[in-house]
């Protein structure tokens, strides 16, 4: 399961397997692991990933450390064509992220972080071209908000919080928030939230459109896995260029949007898989993906 040697993803397999490093705190372990295929009620999950945060005495909470190796295994995966679907999850039922390491953002000064440039890391994450799908129990807080708006779709836990607490630390969100909160909720709801700190809970994050579905704590891997095996069993290329152009439509004009969006629908026309699908439909059977 776990143990897959490919080229593509042996660095994530082996970091993510051993994965155990010091903190920003010195005495914290650190662990993102990844498990690929991803293990689900009903075994192995093909083509879906899953990759958990785990720092259960921070309550996952994201150092820089942890930043950079959740990105480059998130890179690995992404250059893997098995891969077809990340789920990224949070150990234990308390928390997804409870946001930055403050221990470590106390120390922090202009000049550190702008030297060291941590926070470029979500643009790699946001660059990321297989489907993500965040699996939210307990907490997902400044940082670990903004890494779950990041993902593609969020599952959450009807016990799970979601906000943006910074103002409360005399700073504001930096990885995205006063960004993807407001184009995922608009500008009132997310304006309270950015200015007082206070968290969501899901069952109004899912009201306010943020959430893609809430379900009961105990089966939020379960949905989050069976959201991805979904996704996964579609044409790969085709789920890629989807993707690709409702990210677009928070980026672009209308009309620029609209056109790249056919853009991608014309290139599709040229893959094995448009053909294969439009077939299986006529002959009435399964399509046989080609990812090409
Ligand atoms: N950083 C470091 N440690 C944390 C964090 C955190 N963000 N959150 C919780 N912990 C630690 C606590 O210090 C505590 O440790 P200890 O047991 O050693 O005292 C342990 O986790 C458990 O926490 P609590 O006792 O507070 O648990 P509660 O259940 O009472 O409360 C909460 C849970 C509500 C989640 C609470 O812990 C909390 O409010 N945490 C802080 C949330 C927050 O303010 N997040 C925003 C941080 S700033 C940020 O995210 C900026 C992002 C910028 C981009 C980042 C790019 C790298």
């Amino acid at each position: 399961m776990t143990e897959r040697a490919d080229s593509t993803t042996a660095s994530a397999m082996s970091n993510a397997t051993s994965g155990s490093m010091s903190s920003g705190t010195g005495d914290d372990p650190m662990t993102v692991r990844l498990t690929f295929p991803a293990v689900g009620d009903a075994g192995q999950v093909p083509g879906v990933a899953l990759v958990t945060l785990d720092r259960p005495r921070a309550l996952n909470a994201l150092d820089f450390a942890t930043i950079a190796r959740l990105t480059d295994m998130l890179e690995a995966l992404d250059a893997d064509p098995d891969c077809r679907a990340i789920v990224i999850t949070g150990a234990g039922d308390r928390a997804f992220a409870a946001g930055a390491d403050i221990r470590e953002l106390a120390v922090q000064t202009p000049t550190s972080l702008s030297r060291d440039n941590h926070f470029h890391r979500w643009e790699r994450i946001a660059k990321i071209r297989t489907p993500l799908i965040a699996a939210v129990r307990g907490a997902a807080l400044g940082g670990g908000c903004e890494l779950a708006m990041t993902c593609d779709m969020i599952v959450a836990a009807d016990d799970a919080t979601f906000g943006q607490p910074e103002i409360r630390l005399g700073v504001m969100p930096g990885a995205g928030g006063t960004q993807r909160l407001t184009r995922a909720i608009g500008k009132a709801r997310a304006m309270e939230l950015v200015l007082t700190g206070r968290p969501m809970t899901a069952p109004e994050a899912y009201a306010a459109g943020l959430l893609t579905r809430v379900v009961p704590g105990a089966q939020v891997i379960a949905a989050a896995l069976g959201l991805a095996a979904e996704v996964a069993a579609m044409a790969p290329v085709a789920v890629r260029a989807a993707k690709e152009a409702v990210l677009h439509a928070a980026e672009v004009s209308l009309s620029a949007g609209l056109e790249f969006e056919r853009r991608n629908f014309y290139l599709l026309f040229d893959t094995e898989d448009m053909h294969e699908g439009t077939a299986a439909f006529l002959e009435k059977r399964q399509p046989a993906w080609k990812g090409r």
